[in-house]
C-alpha cells in the first residue's frame, strides 16, 4: 500500500505528540503577534504559549467559532499582511457575510502535499487520469484536489461541476481511471449513464475520490456498483484549509486525520467538555502548520468519534468515522454549505417583512434540490401575477448571487403550509445520506 509522506503518517504515538506540542505552542506565538482576536483572547486569560507545556493543556484556550470568523471578516483573523497572500477562498458564512480564508505560497505547498497523501492513500499514482468534477472557483474543492493530484504526477482533466453529459463523453473517450466529485454527484453520474446505455464496465474508473458532503456506507456501495470503482471518502473544511484534513486509505475504515497538521478533539456540542476517543462529538480542530490562516480550536460543527488504533495500512494517524450529522442546521446542496438562516434574510428581504416559507430539500434524480416554499399574502402581492412572478425571481437571483446554488421558489395559498402548534417547520430534508 503505498505511502505519499511515510515519515509524517506513521509516527510512533509519543513522536507525533511531541511534534504537535512544538507546532502548538509555536502557531500560538505567531496568533499571540499578528491576530488581535488571539491577542485579546490571551492576554484576558494570561495565556501564553510556555503555559502549553502537554496537549492536554489546549483545553484551557477557547475556542473558535464560525461567528469569530463573521466578526474579523474580511482578512482580520490573517496572520500575515496581504501581500504574503497568493490565494483566497470562501465559504458560506451562517448569514449575510461568507467567509474569507488565505493562503501564503508555502501554505499552498503544505495543502498541495496534504491532498497527495489522502490522493495516495485512494490509490491514485502517476499513472492516473484524474477527472476533477468539482467547482473550480471560491470553493476550495477543485483547487484543492487538483493541486494534490498534480503534486503525485498524475494527469488532471480539470472538469469543475455539470455538463454532466460532457463528463461522461470525456470520461469515455480520454479513458478516465479517477473520478474526483461530491458523492451526490457521482450518483448523479451514474444516474445518467444508465439513461444514456452506458455500461460501466466500458469505463476505465478505478477509484473515486469523494467528499464535501455527508454519505452513508449505503451510498458508497451503490456508487460502487453503479460505476465499478472503489470508492473513499475525504474530509475537509475551509477554515481549516479546504479538502485534506483526512481521508480514507483502502482498508475504509475511518479517515486518517494528517496529525502533523491538525489536533482533532472530540467536545460535548453542548457543554463544550473535551471527550475520551471513541465518544462521538462534535470534532474541533487546531492547525498546526498553516501560516496566513491558522486557526485554534475551531468548531467544525461535524459529529464524528476519533480511533487512535493503528491501521492495517500501516499508518498510525488517527482515523475519524464518516461524518454522522451536523451539530447545527447547516444544509448541503450539492456540495454548497447553505445556512436557512441566510435564506430566511434574503426571503425576508425580498418580502419586505416577514412571511411564511418552508424549505424543502430532496433528491432529484440523484441531484440535491432545493425548494423554497413562500405563502401568497400581501407582502406577496396576492391577485397581482407579474409580481408574484418578480418575486420568485428576485429569491432565486439573491440566493444563486449570495449563496452560490440555484434554488426552486414556489408559491401557494395563504396558510396552505403545515403548521404544528401554529409553526411551521423551516427545513425539511427528504434526503437519506
Ligand atoms: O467542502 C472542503 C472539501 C471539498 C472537502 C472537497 C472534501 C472534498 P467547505 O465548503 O468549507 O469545504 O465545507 C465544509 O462540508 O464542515 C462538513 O460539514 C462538510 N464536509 C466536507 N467533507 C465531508 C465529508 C469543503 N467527507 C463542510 N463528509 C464540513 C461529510 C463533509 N461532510
Amino acid at each position: 500500500m503505498n505511502i505519499w509522506d511515510e515519515k509524517n503518517e506513521c509516527m510512533s504515538r509519543e513522536e507525533i505528540e511531541q511534534l504537535q506540542l512544538e507546532r502548538l505552542q509555536a502557531v500560538m506565538n505567531r496568533v499571540h503577534k499578528n491576530v488581535i482576536h488571539y491577542k485579546k483572547i490571551f492576554d484576558n486569560l494570561g495565556i501564553i504559549a510556555e503555559d502549553i507545556s502537554s496537549l492536554s493543556d489546549l483545553s484551557k484556550i477557547p475556542f473558535t467559532t464560525k461567528s469569530d470568523l463573521l466578526l474579523n471578516y474580511p482578512y482580520g483573523m490573517f496572520a500575515v499582511p496581504l501581500r504574503e497572500v497568493v490565494r483566497i477562498h470562501s465559504s458560506s458564512g451562517t448569514t449575510g457575510k461568507p467567509i474569507v480564508v488565505g493562503y501564503t505560497k508555502n501554505d499552498i505547498k503544505t495543502w498541495s502535499n496534504l491532498v497527495a497523501r489522502l490522493m495516495t492513500a485512494a490509490g491514485v499514482t502517476r499513472d492516473d487520469l484524474v477527472q476533477i468534477a468539482f467547482g473550480y472557483g471560491i470553493f476550495t474543492g477543485g483547487f484543492g484536489m487538483h493541486y494534490g493530484a498534480e503534486a503525485i504526477g498524475a494527469s488532471v482533466i480539470p472538469m469543475g461541476t455539470g455538463n454532466t453529459e460532457k463528463q461522461l463523453m470525456i470520461m469515455q473517450d480520454y479513458k478516465t481511471t479517477v473520478l474526483v466529485s461530491t458523492p451526490g454527484y457521482a450518483l448523479a453520474l451514474a444516474e445518467h449513464l444508465e439513461k444514456m446505455g452506458i455500461n460501466p464496465n466500458a469505463l476505465s474508473l478505478k477509484a473515486g475520490l469523494f467528499g464535501g458532503e455527508p454519505w452513508s456506507e449505503k451510498v458508497r456501495e451503490e456508487i460502487e456498483s453503479r460505476l465499478m470503482l472503489s470508492a473513499t471518502d475525504n474530509y475537509g473544511l475551509s477554515e481549516v484549509i479546504g479538502p485534506g484534513v483526512a481521508g480514507e486509505c483502502s482498508c475504509k475504515n475511518g479517515l486518517h486525520i494528517y496529525e502533523d497538521a491538525f489536533i482533532p478533539e472530540i467536545i460535548d456540542p453542548e457543554t463544550g467538555k473535551v471527550l475520551p476517543a471513541g465518544h462521538a462529538g462534535e470534532l474541533v480542530l487546531t492547525t498546526l502548520t498553516k501560516e496566513a490562516f491558522p486557526m485554534i480550536r475551531y468548531r467544525t460543527g461535524d459529529i464524528t468519534c476519533l480511533d487512535y488504533t493503528k491501521c492495517a495500512c500501516g499508518r498510525t494517524l488517527a482515523r475519524m468515522k464518516k461524518i454522522m450529522r451536523r451539530s447545527d442546521d447547516m444544509l448541503i446542496i450539492r456540495g454548497v454549505n447553505i445556512f436557512p438562516a441566510q435564506i430566511e434574510e434574503i426571503i425576508y428581504s425580498v418580502a419586505q417583512g416577514e412571511t411564511p416559507y418552508q424549505i424543502v430539500v430532496e433528491r432529484k434524480s440523484g441531484m440535491d434540490n432545493l425548494e423554497i416554499i413562500v405563502e401568497i399574502t400581501d407582502k406577496i402581492f396576492a391577485l397581482e401575477l407579474q409580481k408574484q412572478r418578480s418575486f420568485q425571481e428576485n429569491v432565486k437571483k439573491q440566493i444563486s448571487a449570495q449563496a452560490g446554488i440555484n434554488v426552486d421558489v414556489k408559491l401557494v395559498e395563504a396558510k396552505s403550509i403545515l403548521r404544528q402548534n401554529g409553526k411551521i417547520t423551516r427545513v425539511i430534508d427528504k434526503r437519506q445520506i
